[in-house]
């Protein structure tokens, strides 16, 4: 496994996954405009999110929405995107952010599709190396249902089963002797959501609702986390994402359907643009890389401490230390220390490149520093 910061996330297909990676990084450019600090995209994730993009836009200039427009993910996908300096040719800070089709969490369904089940073991090792967990939440489906039927139906079509049964195994995973002290962040991103807010060009009055139901509905969830980590803290993040911004919800019907443990119920939301042309506003999607921002900075902290501590034992018990630091802490002595930035940098033929390559260095770091302090969005609440 390469080393980077990795993030994935849990929900299953339709919620609006692909939709918020594609917007986390517009947001994510826009956060950096003007800094001398890029998001750069290797080529497959460049290709992928341009994909999206032109997807998003021709669902737009269609000026009538159409929930079906975007086609569900076929295969899992690492978005691999690195924070970096213009113009430095050493690595920047990579972070890798898994995507896979939301079918795929279900063990019913992997166990009919060939490349799930090759696939599976990656992503759910990606899952378990993960310092945050995105959990997107379909907001209509939670705040529409309304008789004893379709509220019975949300449990399901959220997938609560496996999203929990996934939340439990990260927050395992966390909790092993190797991630136990690294940073871990549990993002709840309840999408399609525009309806209910009026900070975005909506009229909606119904934020407290969607909270509170939120809270109501993964608590459980949030409970199995905690009670999987006992003795470190897990930050808990309640953010809602508009990755359109411009549509409202009209209608939501509630569609019988047949499924193999009986009649159940499922969701469809008949959207429409608020305003022709419509224009795309993403919202509070910024989160995303702030809070995982934050945690590659309190890692770099901690890790700066561990340096100073270091310098008073012994040599080889520092050295000792440091040949034990893979995943998490692997990638910040790799990327973000001084001293192993420093030596790379010996490689570089004149003093004045070497000077130009600590000057980049040092932006890098700040822009992280600045990323991870950006002031949350109003909207978002740390539970
Ligand atoms: N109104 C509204 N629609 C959204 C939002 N996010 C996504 N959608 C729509 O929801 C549908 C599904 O979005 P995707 O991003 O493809 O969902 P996914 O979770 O990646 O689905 P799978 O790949 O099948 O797991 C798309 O048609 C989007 O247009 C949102 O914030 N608001
Ligand atoms: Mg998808």
């Amino acid at each position: 496994m390469t080393l980077s910061f990795k993030a994935s996330m849990v929900g299953p297909s339709r919620v609006g996954k692909t939709t918020l990676l594609t917007a986390i990084l517009a947001e994510t450019e826009t956060m950096l405009s003007g800094s001398g600090i890029a998001l750069a995209l290797d080529e497959a994730t460049e290709m992928r999110i341009r994909r999206n993009r032109r997807d998003l836009r021709r669902a737009i200039e269609a000026r009538e929405f159409d929930a079906a427009s975007l086609g569900g993910s076929q295969s899992m996908f690492l978005y691999e995107v690195e924070l970096k300096a213009a113009g430095d040719t050493l690595p920047g800070i990579p972070f890798s952010l898994l995507d896979y089709p939301g079918a795929w969490l279900d063990p019913a369904e992997r166990a009919e599709r060939p490349e799930a089940k090759r696939k599976w073991p990656e992503c759910e090792a990606h899952i378990a190396e993960s310092l945050m967990l995105l959990v997107p939440v379909e907001a209509a489906v939670l705040m529409e249902a309304v008789t004893p039927a379709q509220r019975g139906a949300v449990a399901d079509l959220l997938g609560f089963e496996d999203v929990e049964a996934m939340a439990r195994k990260w927050a395992r995973a966390r909790n092993l002797p190797e991630h136990r002290d690294e940073p871990a962040v549990l993002v709840l991103a309840p999408l399609k959501c525009e309806k209910y807010f009026d900070d975005n060009g909506g009229k909606g009055r119904e934020a407290a609702r969607l909270r509170n139901l939120v809270r109501e509905k993964y608590r459980s969830m949030i409970e199995v986390v905690q009670e999987e980590t006992p003795g470190r803290t897990v930050r808990v993040v309640y953010a809602p994402v508009d990755t359109y911004g411009c549509v409202d919800l009209m209608e939501g019907e509630w569609v019988p359907t047949d499924d193999e443990g009986g009649p159940a119920l499922d969701f469809q939301g008949h959207y429409r643009f608020r305003e022709l042309p419509p224009r795309i506003r993403v919202k509070a999607a910024g989160t995303v890389m702030r809070e995982l921002c934050r945690c590659v900075v309190s890692g770099q902290d901690r890790a700066e401490q561990q340096r100073a501590a270091d310098a008073r034992t012994t040599y080889n018990e520092a050295l000792e230390r440091k040949a034990e630091r893979k995943g998490f802490w692997g990638a910040v002595e790799f990327y973000l220390s001084g001293e192993s930035r420093a030596n790379r940098n010996t490689l570089l033929a004149s003093r004045r490149s070497l000077a130009d390559a600590e000057a980049r260095a040092k932006r890098l770091a700040e822009a992280l520093r600045r990323i991870a302090a950006t002031p949350a969005d109003p909207r978002v609440e740390e539970w």
